[in-house]
C-alpha cells in the first residue's frame, strides 16, 4: 500500500481493524488500480489531458458547465480550501445543498485538495448536522446560502466546527467572492494513496444514530468500473438525470461518477418530483434515469403526456421494484426499468443486472466484480431456492467510522446487508424483505414487500406499506397501510375487496387482517418506507384495541 497521502490522519485512524474489513475483490483487470490515486484526476482532469474539455457535463436550468469549465471551478474551490480556508489533506469537509453544479464542483474539489466529503441532505435539520460534525469530527463546511438556517443552528452546537463559508452570495467572504482570485485557476490534485478515505456518507439511519461508510478513492471508481461498466453500460453519449440527493450515494453514482467516468454529462435538478423529472426529461433529452421504485409509479400517470422519447436506461434502487410497476412502465413506454439492490456501506449497486438479461420480479445477477450468496444463521450458504440472508463482497465494502456495529454488517468477510433474499436456479436474487421486517403470523413467515406488491395490482391503491402487528392469539396479524389513488376514503367494502385480491394474488394466509388508509406514508429522506414507524403505530393500535 501507498503512503497515505492524508496529513491529518483521523478518517485512517478511525477505521475498522483490519480483520474487521470485509474481503475485497479484484479480480477484474479494471478494478486494479494503481497505488497512488486520486479520484478526480481520472473523473475530470483526464477528460482535459484527452481534448475533450469542450464536451458538455453539467447541465442545471441555470447554467451549463463543460468539462473544462467544471475543471476551473473545481481548481478554483480547491484553490480557496487549501490557500485561503487552511484545510490539509485528510480535514474533513461538510457539503450542504441541494444537487446543483456549484454541489458537484464542492464535492470535487475537496477530493481533488485530498480533503474527505461529507456531503448531507438539504432536509437535514440542525440536530441531525451536528451529529454528522461531531462524529466526523469537522471543522470546515461550504453551504448554500438558502441553507444558512439550520446550518448555523449546528454550528452553534458543535465545538469542532470552526467555520463555515457560504456560496450563492455577494459577500466579500462567500465563496464566491474568494474563489475569483488570480491565480486559482489551476490546482494539482493531491497525491492520495488509493486506500485514502475520500468520502465519509452517512447511512439514512432508519433505526438507531446513521452510521458513518468510509469509501476510499480507489472505491469511487470501482463503482463505476463495475455497475457503470458492465450493468449500466454508460456511454459518453449519455445524458444522466434523477432524482436522488448527491448525499445519498446512490445519487452520487448515477449523477456525478457513472456520467464523469463515461465523459458523459448530467442534468443536476434542485426540483426532481415525479411531476419535475417528465419535463426535464423531455427538455434536456435525458437518456439515463435514476430514480426510486415510488416515482416511476407515480411517473406513470403522466408519462403519456411527455415526450421521452431520448430515454435509454431507467434505473431504480433504493427499495424493490414491484413487478406491478416494472410491467406497467415497459407496456408504456417500451423501456425495462432495471432494478438494484445497493447499500451506503456497499456505496452502489451490488446486484442488479443489464436490460437484456432482467427476470422481471427479481433484483439480477451480481455486478461483475462482486460474488453474493444467501446463507442461514450460521453463515453457511443455502441452496437454491431457500430463503436467507444476502451476504456480498466485491470491490467495495463496509468500513465504519468508529461504530461497534461493523461487526453485524461484516461476518467472515462477507457484508451482510440485512436483507432477506432467495436465489433460483438460474443464479437470479429475489428479495424478500429486509431481515427484521419478516411478519411471523401464526407461525407462517410473510414479507411485507410480497403482500405490498399484490395489493399494488389493485387499481384503488396508490401506495402501501404492510408491517406486522402484535396480536396475542397469532403472535402478529398483518397489517396494511394504504393510500388510495385520488385521495379517497376506504370502506369496509373496498377493504373486503383488497383482502379477496390480496388472496387471489398470493397465499391466501398472507392476507392483511388488518386494513388503515392514510393520506401518506412516512418516509426516510431518500424515499424509503419507514416500516418501522408503521410497525409503531400498529403495535400502538393493538394496544387501543386490547383496551377495549
Ligand atoms: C434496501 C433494496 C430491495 C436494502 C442505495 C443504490 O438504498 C441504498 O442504500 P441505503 O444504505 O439502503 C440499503 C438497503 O436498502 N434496498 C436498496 N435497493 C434495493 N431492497 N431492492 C432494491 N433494489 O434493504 C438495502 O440493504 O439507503 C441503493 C445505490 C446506492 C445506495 N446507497
Amino acid at each position: 500500500m501507498a503512503d497515505s497521502g492524508h496529513s491529518d490522519t483521523f478518517a485512517r485512524d478511525h477505521l475498522p481493524p483490519r480483520q474487521q474489513w470485509p474481503e475485497f475483490l479484484f479480480d477484474l483487470p479494471e478494478l486494479r488500480y494503481p497505488p497512488r490515486l486520486n479520484c478526480v484526476a481520472e473523473l475530470l482532469d483526464s477528460w482535459i489531458a484527452a481534448g475533450k474539455g469542450g464536451a458538455p457535463c453539467l447541465i442545471s436550468p441555470s447554467e451549463t458547465l463543460t468539462y473544462a469549465q467544471l475543471a476551473e471551478r473545481v481548481n478554483r474551490v480547491a484553490n480557496v480550501l487549501t490557500r485561503d480556508l487552511g484545510m490539509r489533506p485528510g480535514n474533513r469537509v461538510l457539503l450542504r445543498a441541494p444537487n446543483s453544479p456549484a454541489m458537484v464542483a464542492a464535492w470535487l474539489a475537496v477530493a481533488k485538495a485530498g480533503g474527505v466529503v461529507v456531503a448531507t441532505m438539504p432536509l437535514l435539520r440542525a440536530k441531525e448536522l451536528s451529529y454528522a460534525i461531531d462524529k466526523a469530527r469537522i471543522a470546515l463546511a461550504l453551504c448554500d446560502c438558502r441553507l444558512a438556517e439550520d446550518m448555523e443552528k449546528a454550528r452553534a452546537q458543535s465545538a469542532s466546527l470552526e467555520k463555515v463559508v457560504y456560496w450563492g452570495n455577494d459577500a466579500a467572504d462567500a465563496l464566491d467572492a474568494l474563489m475569483r482570485k488570480p491565480g486559482y485557476e489551476r490546482f494539482t490534485a493531491a497525491a492520495c494513496a488509493a486506500e485514502d478515505v475520500c468520502l465519509i456518507a452517512f447511512t439514512s439511519g432508519t433505526t438507531g444514530e446513521p452510521k458513518g461508510t468510509m469509501h476510499f478513492h480507489r472505491d469511487i471508481l470501482a463503482t463505476c468500473d463495475s455497475y457503470g461498466r458492465h450493468v449500466l453500460r454508460a456511454r459518453a453519449n449519455d445524458r444522466f438525470i434523477g432524482s436522488p440527493p448527491l448525499a445519498f450515494t446512490f445519487g452520487l453514482g448515477g449523477l456525478v461518477l457513472f456520467p464523469l467516468r463515461v465523459g458523459g454529462s448530467t442534468v443536476l435538478l434542485e426540483k426532481a418530483a415525479p411531476d419535475d423529472l417528465l419535463p426535464a426529461i423531455a427538455r434536456y433529452r435525458a437518456t439515463a434515469l435514476f430514480t426510486a421504485p415510488t416515482a416511476y409509479r407515480a411517473m406513470l400517470a403522466r408519462l403519456a403526456e411527455h415526450d421521452f422519447s431520448s430515454l435509454r436506461v431507467c434505473v431504480s434502487a433504493g427499495e424493490a421494484l414491484p413487478k406491478a410497476t416494472f410491467d406497467a412502465w415497459q407496456a408504456a413506454s417500451g423501456i425495462r426499468i432495471m432494478d438494484g439492490i445497493g447499500a451506503t456501506e456497499m456505496l452502489h449497486i451490488f446486484i442488479g443486472s443489464p436490460a437484456d438479461a432482467i427476470r422481471p420480479g427479481a433484483t439480477g445477477k451480481p455486478v461483475p466484480g462482486y460474488e453474493a450468496r444467501v446463507v442461514d444463521d450460521q453463515g453457511n450458504a443455502v441452496k437454491p431456492g431457500t430463503v436467507g440472508r444476502l451476504a456480498v463482497r466485491g470491490p467495495t465494502g463496509c468500513r465504519y467510522l468508529a461504530d461497534a456495529r461493523q461487526q453485524k454488517y461484516v461476518k467472515d468477510g462477507w457484508n451482510i446487508t440485512g436483507d432477506t433474499y432467495v436465489m433460483d436456479t438460474d443464479g437470479y436474487y429475489w428479495y424478500q424483505a429486509r431481515s427484521d421486517d419478516m411478519i411471523i403470523s401464526s407461525g407462517y413467515n410473510i414479507a411485507g414487500p410480497e403482500v405490498e406488491e399484490a395489493l399494488l395490482t389493485h387499481p384503488a391503491v396508490a401506495e402501501c406499506g404492510v408491517v406486522g402487528a402484535p396480536d396475542e392469539l397469532r403472535g402478529q396479524v398483518v397489517t396494511a397501510y394504504i393510500v388510495l389513488r385520488d385521495g379517497k376514503d376506504g370502506d369496509a367494502v373496498l377493504s373486503k375487496q383488497l383482502q379477496d385480491h390480496v388472496k387471489a394474488t398470493v397465499a391466501p394466509y398472507k392476507y392483511p387482517r388488518i386494513i388503515e388508509y392514510v393520506r401518506e406514508l412516512p418516509k426516510t429522506q431518500t424515499g424509503k418506507l419507514q416500516r418501522f414507524e408503521l410497525r409503531r403505530r400498529a403495535a400502538n393500535r393493538s394496544a387501543r384495541n386490547d383496551g377495549d
